[in-house]
């Protein structure tokens, strides 16, 4: 960056080119009222408190840009005197409690720091409040219309749910709605309630007023957010033992001072009266409280006896992708060394296995290919079958953001998600259709010449075999497959095709279907043609990889098929560097899939199974049948923090830590490692779950080593040389490290693939997968497509988000249709219905609207009591056996 010289007060500096003086002025430590300014936001220069003068003029500071050579004074006594009163001007018009003594407000560390008397503050309030809303409150009072929330809303957030209302000194912010706050479109990012200078947009309870800027230090616990995998770095302040808040990190190397209602507000469940601070063990039908000897001897003996009985491979473990890395690392260790089994899978294999897969086949790795950094470089987004507004909420603002500054938009999703409103073009496939969609706008890419015939020669294979493929795909079959308009079809292909630095970023939309990995491998083509991976030219293929460290469980080898670091279990020389670290043989056979666990387990095959952080009864699909396995299988452990669907199935129930409560590391969707820390201690007789695993090993007779999590990830790191330059040592010091990772002294690599790609060849792979239909259609007796996914205020099972504020943001689980199926099928808007699958039925509450099509329902599964997974089907992608949990043929019966 180059930088230009200024002069503060006397002292010579360089500053950014386009700092504005604000920033030069505290470079060079002098502290200014700055009331109407946040670093995340565009100045408005409206309240005058940051005067300075700059040569020779008074110009207010957070406006002025700093120019070359300029000379700044900011200490003068006329200058001092002017912040003074415009600060103390502020101040007067507001009541008493504005000031009031030990206000963390930044207007009362502002009028501490000017000595401006705290009496200064007698205006005569009155105008009320509104405390509808469990997280933001607003108190009109003390709103001095700086405007810094309604520019957080908008710039940062992207909701525009905030406005200034009228005149003078009467102006106060409102929720655009012109109602309540809780019936507006706030969805609770918290971004107002960290930038109000004054407190009157707050959070209700011990950390009202409390703001990223100006809070107790001493206090503050960092780590990373355990819901969704965008990796926010959070600051937690916990106050007797309890979480009072939760502070975006401002140097948050992701989200950059932002947050989501989750992260944000989502703690009540740490300390719910449903937490699980005992062990349970079954006796005579129901689960009794017990001590931890009686229940790891329970464990263990039983282990033992299902290995004795039918042989390591009698015994699975589904580890958690909730958990950290080391967890991970543990459990994954466990079941090969003490037990000789690889039946060990996560939940990758609900979610982006077909990624993993995909990626593998068609690069080499199985992440995302760039950095998030660089994919927000990108001038035009394709956005398929992911809803980051709802999902990965500060992925989607920031994207929204890149739009509103001019990228191109391109999305493809059955619904009209919130990205949706703002495409160039929203092309809304069938579900189950996307790889004849893909086909499409490749078929356009090459009949257009819109590919990169360099990169296509020199670092690719496959073209000869796909634009033989790609011949059947034209616009008009592909829009009689997908129901996409053929002109929507090109003009989405020609933005792609056109643009200089596009970027690919997907979701579940693409995986969860039976040809989910050929969903990938045919998008992933489309990057390929165009050189728009690997290179300058674009930003690669991106997937919104889910849970906090879904990424990670699987880096960590709580998979059947590899060890840490993707080595596969088959490979001789693979199993021999773990053979070397761990000290026994490994066995070579890869083990078991989550469904076929649950097959096994159904066939008497399986003896013991140990679920780690998966609510499988209510997020696996077809749930009758895993219900069925679980009351087969002799044996079920359950490590969690509720009594959760499949807790209540179990024969032990282990009582573990949250992700507030333990250490660790978690990877984020865009490889980065960052450090998870406790905040507050276990509840009662809590463990972690990597203690549970140890305590286990232990009973069993073996010391699994790693006494503590950061030599849990030392040891991964010297089996698995992509992770050998990671520690927990460096990532304090340096927050987030990208894998992969040699070396210790190397930054990791963000962006992948720029020399060569990790294929056998080190060629990018075109696949040419014809396009094949889902699993389920509608028929005369289910005459609809139910796809299932994501809301905003509720986290899968929901059994973290539903125990506390959240609940009141999303009551239920809502069935979207249509308004045309709704006048079909006779069903009012608010009403329960059932809605009846081949598999299973479910209650939901109808929602009639227009973002789901006609023919196709929408519903979340965050609320396991209306039965969502009872009515998904046996479906799975024919190479990674992820469930198609969004396409399923369904009935909605009104009664
Ligand atoms: N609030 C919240 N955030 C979450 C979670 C949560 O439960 N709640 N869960 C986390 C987890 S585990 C995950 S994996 C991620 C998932 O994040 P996403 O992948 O964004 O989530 P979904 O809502 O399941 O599905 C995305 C979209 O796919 C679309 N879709 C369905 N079928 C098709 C199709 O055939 N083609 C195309 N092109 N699109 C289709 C759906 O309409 C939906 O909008 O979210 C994470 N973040
Ligand atoms: N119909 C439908 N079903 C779906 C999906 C869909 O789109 N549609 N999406 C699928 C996807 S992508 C996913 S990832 C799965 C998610 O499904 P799950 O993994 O089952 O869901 P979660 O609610 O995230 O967490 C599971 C459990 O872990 C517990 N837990 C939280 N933290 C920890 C921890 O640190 N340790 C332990 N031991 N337990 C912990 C929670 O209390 C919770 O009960 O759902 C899948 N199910
Ligand atoms: S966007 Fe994801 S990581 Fe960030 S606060 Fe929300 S749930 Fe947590
Ligand atoms: S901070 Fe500069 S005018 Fe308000
Ligand atoms: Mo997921």
């Amino acid at each position: 960056m180059t930088g230009i010289g200024i002069e503060v007060d006397g002292t010579g500096l360089e500053v950014p080119e386009g700092a504005s003086l604000l920033a030069a002025v505290r470079a060079a430590g002098v502290e200014l009222p700055a009331l109407c300014s946040d670093d995340r936001l565009s100045p408005a220069g409206s309240c005058r408190t940051c005067l300075v003068r700059a040569d020779g003029r008074i110009a207010a500071a957070c406006v002025t840009p700093a120019s070359a050579g300029a000379r700044v004074e900011t200490a003068t006594g006329d200058l001092v005197r002017l912040r003074r009163d415009a600060v103390e001007l502020i101040a007067s018009a507001l009541p008493p409690r504005a000031l009031a003594d030990g206000n963390p407000s930044e207007l009362a560390h502002v009028c501490r720091t000017l000595s401006i008397d705290g009496a200064v503050a007698q205006g005569p309030g009155g105008r009320g409040g509104d405390d509808s809303h469990p997280y933001v409150h607003l108190d009109r009072d003390l709103c001095i219309a700086c405007g810094r929330c309604v520019r957080m809303c908008s710039e940062v957030q992207g909701t525009f749910a905030l406005t200034l209302v009228g005149r003078g000194s009467d102006t106060v912010v409102v929720p655009g709605n012109g109602g309540p706050w809780a019936e507006s479109d706030c969805v609770a990012c918290g971004g107002c309630v960290d930038t109000c200078p004054t407190g009157a947009i707050t959070q209700p309870g011990p950390a009202q007023g409390l703001t990223s800027a100006f809070r107790p230090a001493a206090a503050a616990t960092r780590t990373t957010c355990g819901y969704c995998g965008v990796g926010c770095a959070l600051d937690v302040i916990a106050q007797g033992g309890e979480v009072t808040a939760v502070l975006p990190a401002r140097d948050g190397p992701v989200n950059h001072g932002h947050a989501c209602v989750k992260g944000r507000f989502a703690h009540g469940f740490v300390t719910s009266p449903e937490r699980l601070t005992q062990p349970l063990l079954r006796r005579g039908g129901s689960l009794e409280p017990v001590g931890w000897d009686e229940a790891l001897a329970h464990v263990s003996r039983g282990l033992r006896a299902a290995v004795d009985a039918g042989g390591p491979d009698s015994v699975a473990a589904i580890s958690s992708a909730r958990a950290t890395n080391e967890d991970n690392y543990l459990i994954q260790k466990f079941m090969r060394v003490v037990i000789g089994t690889n039946n060990v899978d996560n939940c990758s294999r609900l979610c982006h296995s077909p990624s993993a897969a995909g990626l593998t086949a068609s690069f080499g790795l199985s992440g995302g290919t760039d950095s998030f950094d660089d994919v927000e470089r990108a001038d035009c987004l394709l956005i398929v079958g992911a809803n980051p507004v709802e999902a990965h909420p500060v992925v989607g603002a920031r994207l929204l953001n890149r739009v509103l500054h001019g990228a191109g938009l391109v999305v493809a999703d059955p619904r009209a998600v919130g990205l949706a409103l703002h495409a160039d073009v929203h092309l809304r496939p069938r579900p189950g259709t996307n790889v004849a969609l893909f086909h499409g706008l490749a078929h356009v890419l090459l009949a257009e010449g819109l590919t990169d015939e360099e990169f296509l020669c020199e670092r690719t294979s496959g073209l000869p075999e796909l634009t033989e493929l790609l011949a059947g795909y034209p616009p008009d079959r592909v829009a009689g497959i997908t129901g996409v308009p053929a002109a929507d079809l090109v003009a989405a292909a020609r933005l792609y095709g056109r643009a200089e630095r596009p970027a690919i970023v997907y979701g579940l939309g693409v995986t969860e279907h039976l040809h989910g990995t050929d969903g990938v491998r045919s998008l992933a083509n489309l990057a390929i043609l165009r050189g728009a991976v690997g290179t300058d030219g674009g930003c690669g293929v991106n997937p919104l990889r889910g849970q906090n460290n879904v990424q990670g469980a699987s880096d960590m080898g709580a998979l059947p098929d590899v060890l840490p670091g993707y080595g596969r279990v088959a490979d001789p020389a693979v199993r021999s560097r773990a053979e070397d670290v761990w000290g026994v043989p490994v066995p070579g056979r890869p083990g078991l899939r989550i469904p076929d666990m649950f097959a096994a387990a159904r066939s008497g095959d399986l003896r013991a199974l140990w679920v780690i952080g998966e609510d499988v009864c209510a997020t696996d699909p077809d749930a009758n049948r895993v219900a069925e396995a679980l009351g087969a299988c002799p044996l079920v452990i359950c490590s969690e923090l509720f009594l959760s669907e499949t807790a209540r199935h179990a024969d032990v129930v282990l009582p573990v830590a949250s992700w507030l409560e333990k250490d660790g590391t978690f990877v984020n969707f865009d490889r980065r490692f960052q450090r998870v820390r406790p905040a507050v201690p276990l509840p009662g007789e809590a463990r972690t779950d990597f203690d549970t695993v140890r305590a286990v090993a232990t009973a069993m007779g073996v010391d699994l080593g790693c006494a503590t999590p950061a030599d849990a990830l030392a040891e991964c790191g010297g089996l698995a040389p992509v992770f050998a330059g990671l520690s927990h040592q460096r990532l304090d010091r340096e927050g987030a490290v990208p894998w992969p990772c040699p070396d210790p002294d190397e930054p990791g690599e963000a962006k992948l693939y720029t020399e060569r790609f990790a294929t056998s060849d080190g060629r990018a792979h075109l696949a040419a997968a014809p396009y094949l239909p889902p699993g389920e259609q509608p028929d005369d007796h289910y005459p609809l497509i139910l796809v299932t996914g994501r809301r905003w205020a509720h986290y899968n099972s929901g059994s973290m988000t539903r125990r506390g504020g959240n609940l009141a943001l999303d009551p239920v689980d809502f069935l979207d249709l249509h308004s045309d199926d709704a006048a079909r099928y006779a069903v009012r808007d608010g009403e329960e219905v059932t809605v009846e699958s081949r598999h299973g039925r479910a209650r939901l509450i109808a929602r009639v609207g227009e973002q789901t099509a006609p023919g196709q329902v929408f519903c979340s599964f965050h609320f396991p009591a209306s039965g969502v997974n009872r009515l998904t089907s046996h479906h799975a992608d024919a190479v990674t056996s992820c469930p198609e949990y969004k396409v399923t043929a369904v009935r909605v019966v009104v009664s």
